[in-house]
Order: structure tokens, then sequence, then C-alpha cells
């Protein structure tokens, strides 16, 4: 009755009374694997999937040399997704193929950290293929474990680009046709080609001696990144019973006798390079890195009362009109004013001539999304745009429209409306370019929620040719002069005017 009683732990502690544990698992793996119901404690694996093995060979590399609480595991979509019930160390869960993308910001932003990207070969060698390439071949400082079972194994056996000539898959189910489908990409040969990599390596999973060198492999790379050395890559050759549809031990088989053939393992790269001290980016405030800080017009220079909570701009038009610096201009008037802001912009690849917009968003409190579906402001710089943007506007909105008169045929929404022919205006004094800076003017006289200071300093700052300067700074006046003489004085009604 009394044994009944003990824990699991006490049970396994009586039973190995009097014996000496030489093997168990690591410390670097969780005690417990926390999962639902009856699978609890089991790993999500299946039964002879090469990534138990390939888990168990980091987490003892790990642990032996000490790296536990310095390492960072970077986990990527795929079987392996869930690699963060297992390693008890840093975790983080990245996009599809984004993982050399991730552990690169880690690793840049932690040097001291050991920073390690696991990735299947869907995910690394298609979906990810560039991040791999690139961060490989800038030399990242981070260590890459790439598991090739020759198959996508988590969505049910597409091809993958690791896939052999005549291998069946869901996706080429008469066997890989170079012809068709082309021929399996050998990413370590791949990588082994760029000058940045340290150690490059292919192992396998397929029988006791070939894991022993994999063994060695997960430790070295990890000794390199420990060392500071540069980047590391292990491809690891490994088993997926289920997806190849045979029993673990023939599947073991199979990579020995059809995978290492297609896939030789071979030490690629081996360099002797000297370790670089880490080269940490310096810690300091978003103000300085943007280098706002104490400029005129500044957060910390000009300290505005806004009376609004959140204020939102669709700025559109054509591209070349100006439509996107717009949007930037307002959005570092908010910054400067101490404000939270957001700029999305949107354009087609045509870049000019085509359509243009952005989203402009300026809020006392943080803003959780950069889309604007009901802007409190349009700013419509061709007839296109106010069609079709000014049924969005939010109710008790404005539309600043750049023309004389609105559209005949035009349905006014519920948004006052003021015309102004900012293009004409613009062109009177000196550059149909400053079209979008009249608009600025008006926008701001009429809502009076940034300040023209403000916006003369960004002006300033900002638009790059100088030349354009002085006649920026005419049409931001002119903007605010129309407002003044022309629609708070005697405003006209729309549709031959400005509308309210
Ligand atoms: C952006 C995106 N595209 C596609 C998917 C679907 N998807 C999930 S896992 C996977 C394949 C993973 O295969 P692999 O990297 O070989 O890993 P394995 O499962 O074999 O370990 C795909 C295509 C996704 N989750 N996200
Ligand atoms: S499907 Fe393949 S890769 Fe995925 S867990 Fe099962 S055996 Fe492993």
């Amino acid at each position: 009755m009394a044994a009944e009683l003990k824990s699991d732990v006490q049970e396994a502690e009586l039973l190995l009374e009097g014996y000496e544990c030489i093997h168990s698992k690591s410390e670097v793996f969780y005690d417990k694997y926390e999962r639902k119901n009856d699978l609890q404690g089991q790993t999500h694996y299946c039964p002879g999937c090469g990534h138990g093995v390939a888990h168990k060979l980091i987490a003892e590399a790990i642990e032996e040399l000490g790296l536990q609480d310095k390492t960072i595991f970077v986990s990527p979509v795929g079987c392996s997704v869930f690699a963060y019930y297992y390693f008890d160390t840093g975790n983080v869960q990245v996009a599809h193929g984004r993982a050399p993308a991730g552990a690169t910001g880690v690793k840049r932003t932690c040097p001291d950290k050991i920073v390690i990207s696991y990735q299947g070969d869907g995910d690394l060698a298609a979906i990810g293929t560039a991040e791999i390439i690139h961060a490989a071949n800038r030399g990242e400082k981070i260590t890459v474990f790439f598991v090739n079972n020759a198959i996508y194994g988590m969505t049910g056996g597409q091809m993958a680009p690791t896939t052999l000539v005549g291998q069946k898959s869901t996706t080429s189910p008469w066997g890989r046709r170079p012809g068709n489908e082309g021929f399996p990409l050998h990413m370590a040969e791949l990588i082994a080609t760029l000058e940045a990599p340290v150690y490059v390596e292919r192992v396998a999973l397929s029988d006791n001696k070939n894991i022993m060198k994999a063994r060695r492999a997960v430790r070295k790379a990890l000794e390199i990144q420990r060392d500071g050395v540069g980047f590391s890559f292990v491809e690891i050759l490994s088993p997926c019973p289920t997806i190849w549809a045979k029993d673990p031990v023939v599947a073991r088989k199979w990579v020995a006798e059809t995978m290492v053939p297609a896939f030789p393992l071979n030490v690629f790269r081996d360099k002797k390079v000297e370790p670089v001290a880490a080269n940490a980016p310096p810690i300091c405030p978003v103000e300085e890195v943007l280098e706002i800080t104490a400029k005129e017009g500044s957060a910390s220079a000009t300290k505005h009362a806004h009376h609004f909570k959140e204020f939102s701009i669709k700025v559109a038009g054509f591209g070349g009109q100006g439509v996107i610096l717009l949007g930037q201009l307002l959005t570092e008037m908010g910054m400067r004013e101490g404000l939270e802001v957001s700029w999305l912009p949107s354009y087609g690849p045509e870049m000019r001539s085509g359509s243009a917009h952005c989203h402009v968003c300026l809020s006392k409190e943080r803003i959780g999304s950069p889309l604007i579906s009901h802007p409190d402001v349009l700013i419509a710089m061709n007839e296109i745009s106010l069609r079709k943007f000014a049924p969005q506007v939010a109710a008790g909105g404005l539309i600043l429209y750049n023309q004389e008169r609105l559209p005949a045929d035009f349905v006014l929404p519920q948004a006052r409306v003021i015309c102004i022919p900012a293009s004409e205006m613009a062109d009177k004094l000196g550059s149909t370019k400053a079209t979008n800076i009249v608009l600025m003017g008006a926008l701001l006289e009429e809502t009076e929620y940034l300040f023209a200071d403000t916006a003369v300093n960004v002006l300033r700052d900002k638009v790059k040719k100088v030349e354009m300067m002085d006649t920026n700074r005419k049409a931001l006046t002119a903007g605010r002069e129309f407002i003044d003489n022309y629609v708070r004085v005697g405003a006209l009604s729309q549709p031959d005017g400005f509308a309210y």
C-alpha cells in the first residue's frame, strides 16, 4: 500500500537502488513533456523519427558544453515546430523558412548567446532558401541544424527540394523526374561554395556508427559558435518512417542505402579562423538611433497638447504625385510631436502613374494595426481615389479633394468635402511637385491636429531637394491660407465649390 503512494521519481529511484545510472535523459530537456491527456510525457514525433535522435544529440552537446543557460533555440515550421516543448532553453518559434533570419536578429542583439536554427528540408531548402543562403553568406555566427528527410513530413508527404530522383511523393506520384521537377538540392555543397561559412558537414542517422559521427558534428558546430568563430551548418540525413511508409528499421536502412549515395557524407568546410570578438550593437534610445533627438520640432523640443486621441489619414492618388512622401512627412511630424505613429504604404509595381495610397495613424496610445479601414481624413489627389476611397471615410470625417469642384455625378458621403485646386496652386508657385504640400497645409489648418512649425522643420530635414524648400514653404502657407480665406470665410457649397 505504501509503495503505491510513491511518486514516479521515487519508484524509479527504488528500481535503481544498487545500480549506477550511466545514461539518462539530458538535463537540457524538460523533465516532463506537457501534452494533452494520455499523450502526457510523450514526444509528438512518430516512432523511429530522426527528429527525436537529432534533438537528443543537440541536447547532449549543449549539456556537455555547459551552454544550456546561454542557448536560444529557434524552431521552424514543420514536424519540429514543437521543439520548444522539449528544450529547456530560450525558445523562439518563427514563420516557415525564416529561422535563419530570426536567429540572425537574436544573435545580433545578444551576441553572447548560442543561437540555434533548427530546420527541416521543406523549411530550409524550399520556402526559406533565401534566408539560409544569405545568413550563411553573411557569416552569421549561428549554428544551423538541417534535418533532411527528403520529404515534407508535417503536411503529409509533398515533394521537397531534397526528394530523390525517382522518389514518389504526393506531388510527384510517378517519382521525381529531373526533366519535370528538377534535381535534388544539395544544400551542404551549395553552402560550402560560399566564402563565409566556417564549418559545413553532412551526417546521417542511419546506424550507430554514423549517429556517433553526427554527435561529434553537432558538438563541433556548437563549439564553433561558442568560440565566436562563425557560421556552422550540419545537414542531418534523417528517417521519416511515417511518410515513407516504412517501418523504423527499414527507414534507417533506407537512409544508409538510398539517401547516403545521393547525399554523400562529408566535411565540406572546416576553416581555421581566429575568433573575432562579438560586436554588440550599442544600446541606445530609438530617438537617438533615428537621429531625431533634440532636433527642432522633436518630441523633446516641442511639447504640443493634442486635442485628439487617435487620428487616421489616408492619402491616395497616382504614383509620382507625392502620395507616399506626404504620408511619411505626416508620420514624421507626429513622431516629432511625441505621438505614436504608423505609416503603411501601398502601391503597384508601376510606381509612376499607377495608383498609390498610404495609411497614416497618429495616436496618443500604442497603435494596434497600421491598417485603416475608416480614415478620419481622406486626401484624394485624383478623381479615381476620391471615388474609390470616399465611401470608406468615417462618418463626420473630412475629405480634401485636389480639384476646384467635385465631379457632377459624385454622391456625397457622410463626410465634409473641401475641394482645393492644389495642383494649380502649386504650379503657380513654381512646381506641381508641391501639390502634396499645399494639401498638407490645408490639412494642418483645417484640423489643427499637427503644427505648422513642426511641418517646416520636417520639410527642411526630410525633403532632399534643397531648391524645393522655398516652394514647399510657400505651398504650405498657400494651403493654410486657402482654408482661412476661401473655406472659413464664405465657403461655397458643392458641387461647384467647397462643400460642407
Ligand atoms: C507560409 C507557410 N507555407 C506553408 C505552410 C505549410 N507547411 C507546414 S509544415 C510544411 C512542410 C515542412 O516540411 P519540412 O520542412 O521538410 O519539415 P518536416 O515536417 O519534414 O520535419 C509546410 C509546407 C506553412 N505552415 N506556412
Ligand atoms: S511525419 Fe516523419 S518527420 Fe514528421 S514526426 Fe513523423 S516520422 Fe518524423
